[in-house]
């Protein structure tokens, strides 16, 4: 330990200031099960500012203290009641040109009150989503941290609460080569609470998760439930979904219950999105939520969902919105899915990390599948058991968070990393933990091709359901024959989607159709890569890159502006380039 001489000033010179917020680290074990629950908004106003020396952190500006011991006043340097105000849930980098390319610290603060509503009720803080790292503090008091900024946490706040409380949350958006994702991606890094933040009351015993789902291989004809109650161990659980007549009791035995039961539901899928009433009580606590019944699986090279093979006639998709950033709601979600139904398509790959829980929802409603994945993405750490916990976590909550939703049928590991002995380690472990967490769902992740031995290959592949390749023949790589060889040298044991090809367009730039950057351009890239993936037997799926232009940082040619322009829909999400029609011909062809 380094010695303090007696100048040493904690707020100044301390350079380890960050490490005693480790306690408080929240991850999916802490997750609370929020289906059903009546949810009070923390949504709204809060006051906000920016922080790029982390002297809210330095100086410990959360036990705002305002006065020495003795009395005297002290000339303190924040004053969070009057600071500007921001919108909860937004990407701070879309409320003013100053903070577009604010990647730092952001610190957040509003009040609440609270009064008990039952007596002995216990209470929770739900974050849905904050870019990356998130303190809480409650009442002068550190709550929480959390790693991650795809994927929602929860804080206890039971006993912790008065009649006024104040609330600060610090987001700490910097981009770090430990995290997942690490420093260099495309996409635009937006910073802040982005997502809901609700405040939850639960009885003193709740039910803290559950995972209903049909038995994969009962012939459609069994459903099972597994749940966990927090604050007891013992007990009798009721299960009911009143549309199959289903009304079963279940022991609790170390704070657990199961059950598998014969029930023979009408399917879910896109044709049919048939969702159940379902809910569980137990004590005085109950949980509901609305859930579809569907088997997904590969067999003999083909995707099976409910026995019937389907070609994954999908799209790519990032959450990204010009105005909004990564914020949405359920307005551009639903019209995302009628884009998607526009150009025939009935599944989404939802890239590269969680997007909002709201988006399975409505996608269970509308009948799209979904793949859902992490940001393990490019050149993560993969030496760095951090790094590994971190990725590891966000998956885990992931899955607890969507498990119950039929729309998702593929959970992904990962996208595009380099095949070294570390990654597979890293990936295979991803891979293995989801299959441990579900068993009803197929694990992908997007693969590369071998260059030099001209084939799709990677040693990830053994651990993977199904596989995803990304592939830019015709744009990366120059020679659109070499797709031709790639695939035809390609021998494979398990069916694969083509999770990426494309090329960049900027609406409205017209030309001939050997002009980069025209929408004509890529209209004839998307007509020859159909043109040879429906040759190819093993292709089972097709997500093209990508929906819609996003922002990127990275990509600033004339055309580009800070936008990805490979999207089939300009970014403003409305309008159509010429090769929207072609992928619409395709999967209307397909049926
Ligand atoms: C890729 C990446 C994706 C990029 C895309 C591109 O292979 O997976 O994140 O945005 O290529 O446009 O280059």
């Amino acid at each position: 330990m380094e010695k303090k001489s007696g100048n040493f000033e904690s707020s100044i010179h301390e350079k380890d200031y960050r490490s005693k917020f480790l306690p408080f680290v929240k991850t999916a074990k802490d997750a609370l099960c929020i289906d059903g629950r009546d949810l009070e908004s923390l949504n709204g106003e809060w006051n906000f500012t920016a922080d790029p020396y982390e002297s809210a952190l330095r100086g410990q500006w959360y036990e705002e203290k305002r006065f020495s011991e003795d009395g005297r006043e002290l000339p303190c340097d924040f004053d969070f009641q009057v600071w500007p105000l921001i919108d909860v849930p937004s990407c701070w980098n879309m409320t003013s040109p100053e903070l577009f390319y604010y990647e730092g610290m952001g610190v957040y603060y509003r009040e609440f009150t609270y009064a008990e509503k039952k007596a002995g009720e216990r209470t929770f803080i739900q974050f849905e989503g904050a870019q990356y790292r998130t303190y809480v503090f409650l009442n002068n008091k550190p709550v929480a941290l959390h790693d991650g900024g795809s994927t929602p946490f929860t804080v206890e706040t039971t006993g912790l609460l008065q009649r006024f409380n104040k609330i600060m949350v610090f987001v700490d958006a910097a981009r770090d080569d430990s995290r997942v994702p690490m420093s260099n991606t495309d996409w635009f890094n937006y910073g802040g609470l982005y997502r809901d933040v609700y405040f939850v009351r639960t009885p003193k015993v709740l039910i803290k998760d559950w995972f209903v789902r049909l038995v994969p291989g009962s012939g459609y004809k069994k459903i099972a439930l597994d749940f966990q109650i927090d604050g007891a161990k013992t007990g009798k659980a009721v299960f009911c979904i009143p549309e199959l007549d289903i009304k079963k009791e279940v022991s609790v035995s170390n704070g657990k219950g199961s059950l598998e039961i014969s029930a023979s539901p009408e399917l879910w899928s896109p044709e049919n999105p048939k969702l159940y009433d379902v809910s569980l009580s137990f004590d005085d606590d109950e949980i509901s939520d609305k859930i579809g019944f569907r088997e997904i699986k590969v067999e003999k090279m083909k995707v099976y969902l409910n026995g019937k093979a389907r070609y994954l006639k999908g799209v790519c998709v990032h959450e990204d919105h010009e105005t909004l950033g990564k914020t949405t709601n359920d307005d551009e979600i639903r019209a995302t899915i009628q884009n998607l139904k526009d150009m025939n398509g009935v599944f989404l790959r939802l890239a590269h990390y969680p997007h909002t829980r709201r988006f399975a929802k409505i996608a269970d409603e509308t009948g799209v599948m979904l793949w859902e994945e992490v940001p393990v993405y490019w050149a993560i750490d993969f030496t760095n058991p951090a790094t590994y916990k971190d990725a590891e976590n966000q998956l885990t909550e992931l899955i607890v968070r969507d498990k119950n939703r039929a729309s998702v049928i593929i959970w992904s590991v990962g996208n595009e990393n380099a095949d070294t002995d570390d990654r597979l380690k890293f990936m295979s472990d991803l891979a293995r933990t989801a299959k441990r967490l579900d068993n009803t769902r197929l694990v992908s992740a997007a693969c590369l091709v071998n260059h030099v031995k001209m084939r799709l290959e990677d040693r990830l592949m053994d651990e993977l359901d199904i596989i995803g390749n990304n592939e830019y023949y015709g744009w990366y790589e120059p020679n659109f024959d070499d797709l031709i060889t790639v695939l035809n040298n390609t021998k494979l044991t398990k069916p694969v989607v083509i999770t990426e090809f494309g090329a960049g367009a900027k609406y409205g730039n017209h030309g001939t159709a050997d002009t980069m950057w025209t929408e004509e351009y890529q209209e004839e890239l998307y007509k020859k890569q159909f043109e040879t993936m429906k040759k190819i037997p093993f292709i089972q799926g097709t997500t093209p890159w990508i929906f819609y232009d996003f922002r990127a940082v990275r990509r600033q040619n004339r055309y580009q502006q800070g936008f990805n322009r490979k999207g089939l829909i300009d970014a403003d999400h409305k309008r159509r380039k010429l090769a929207f029609k072609v992928v619409a011909d395709y999967y209307a062809e397909l049926d």
